[in-house]
């Protein structure tokens, strides 16, 4: 794809905010390989540099919208996927998400949660953007993800409560954009921004109802996201023409700290070598549009929750009914190419011509999704569909052969009908004549018969 595009739109239907997948990133994605792919969404509030961040992920200067003015510019998702920079065979999605806060009516929480629902769920990498310098009020900002429990499951009946939600959740990244204070120094050594992190994020004591919301939401925080990290980003000039388009800055106007800084943080995300993974499994871009319906059907229906093994198993689902159709077109192919051309032809030959094509679909189906088809129930499908066109193929070879002989025997055996009508055998000695020039057409039949 060339630049990036909407992967998602929304409208209101019956009073209620309901997202859709663009068509065209449906199309877009599922005309990829069947690959791995690493997912990094960016997320945060709005105007804070998302958009231009998730173009640098991309290596880009441009493409995600920025949005110059008070209004933001990102409205519902949008993604690019190609090619990953540093990790051969995979691919590369970057999706940047309209800012959180957009909107200062009483829905805004409402669709801010299922923004970073959705984003959470379908990223490996998820970076939470800010801007300004971390103090202790600036966790104050991730308070969305405290709630995430309240939002997603693992188990598909919603019964876990959202525990185990650590094990499936992407590593968080809280990038603060315009940082210019360091971390502050503990016993003479000065703080690693991850260290820096964790500080923040310590319980506060006290019981007033602002710790203990600080609590609540530092504790789930820690939970949701065992693998966390805080990278702090120099501004990228002093100039505020420059900054207000970065997209159309040259290098040359950027601080040099700036694009170190960038350059490593992109490059740490990159050659992470996490790839999206559903359940423990690696998800390629086929199974990526699978979990990407899943997950946005389960988000717009007020009577369920999205959970990770739901997601599992339209996974698995999508993938094996992709494999299982991809089977039947090469075996019908192969049936086109080496078996249709040889007919008709000896029952047995054509047997087993089918029978090698018919073994491949079968094989080559659980070589790419047998672990998923864990009862063999599509394997089985395929077995029973490939009978059926092993029996309509015999049965087509038999009603060839039969044509032909027919319309062999037709012609050698058209000067004896045509005597029969002159009445030339109707002589003394006529029958024996018959019967010797019957005997001929015969021993000429077996003979084009077996010559064709
Ligand atoms: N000061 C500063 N401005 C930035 C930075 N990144 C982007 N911008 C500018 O901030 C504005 C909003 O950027 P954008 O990427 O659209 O923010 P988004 O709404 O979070 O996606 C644009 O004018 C950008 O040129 C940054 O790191 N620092
Ligand atoms: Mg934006």
């Amino acid at each position: 794809m060339n630049g990036p595009i909407k992967l998602t739109s929304t409208r209101e239907v019956d009073k209620r905010r309901q997202i859709y997948i663009s068509p065209e990133a449906e199309r877009i994605i599922s005309n990829l390989q069947p690959r791995s792919v690493d997912v990094v969404a960016v997320v945060g509030p709005m105007r804070k540099g998302k958009s231009h961040f998730a173009n640098l992920l991309c290596k880009r200067k441009s493409g995600f919208p920025l949005g110059d003015e008070m209004e933001s510019k990102t409205k519902d998702f949008w993604f690019w996927i190609g090619p990953h920079p540093v990790q051969t065979n995979r691919y590369l999605m970057v999706v940047d998400t309209e800012g959180l806060g957009d909107y200062s009516d009483e829905e805004q929480n409402e669709k801010d949660m299922k923004y970073l629902v959705l984003a959470t769920l379908l990223s490996n990498h998820l970076v939470f953007n800010l801007q300004g310098n971390p103090d202790h009020s600036f966790v104050s900002q991730l308070r969305l993800m405290g709630d995430l429990a309240e939002h997603v499951r693992v188990q598909k009946d919603g019964k876990d409560g959202g525990n185990n939600l650590g094990d499936h959740f992407p590593q968080l990244w809280v990038a603060v954009q315009d940082a210019h204070l360091k971390p502050p120094q503990r016993n003479g050594r000065r703080l690693t921004p991850d260290e820096f992190l964790e500080v923040m994020l310590e319980r506060k004591d006290g019981h007033t109802k602002a710790i203990r919301s600080h609590n609540e939401m530092t504790d789930a925080v820690k939970t949701f996201f065992p693998k966390r990290h805080l990278r702090l980003i120099p501004a990228p000039s002093i100039d505020s023409d420059i900054l207000s388009n970065l997209d159309k800055a040259g290098d040359n106007a950027l601080q040099t700290d700036y694009k170190d800084t960038v350059d490593n943080f992109t490059r740490e995300i990159w050659n992470s070598g996490q790839v999206k993974r559903v359940n423990g499994d690696d998800i390629r871009t086929t199974g990526l549009l699978h979990i990407l319906r899943y997950y946005v059907n389960a988000i717009n229906d007020p009577n369920s929750l999205p959970s990770v093994l739901g997601a599992y198993e339209a996974m698995a689902e999508g993938e094996c009914s992709r494999a299982f159709e991809e089977q039947m077109k090469a075996f019908q192919e192969s049936a086109e190419k080496t078996v249709k051309p040889l007919m008709p032809t000896d029952e047995e030959t054509c047997n087993r011509r089918i029978q090698t094509a018919a073994e491949s679909a079968v094989s080559k189906l659980s070589a790419d999704v047998g672990k998923w088809d864990k009862v063999g129930t599509w394997k089985r499908r395929l077995q029973g569909k490939l009978e059926t066109e092993r029996l309509a193929l015999l049965k087509l070879n038999s009603d060839k052969s039969k044509d032909l002989c027919e319309a062999i025997i037709k012609e050698v055996d058209r000067p004896v009908r045509q005597k029969v009508g002159k009445g030339v055998y109707n002589r003394i000695g006529g029958f024996n004549t018959y019967v010797r020039e019957v005997d001929a057409v015969y021993s000429a039949y077996r003979q084009k018969g077996e010559m064709s």
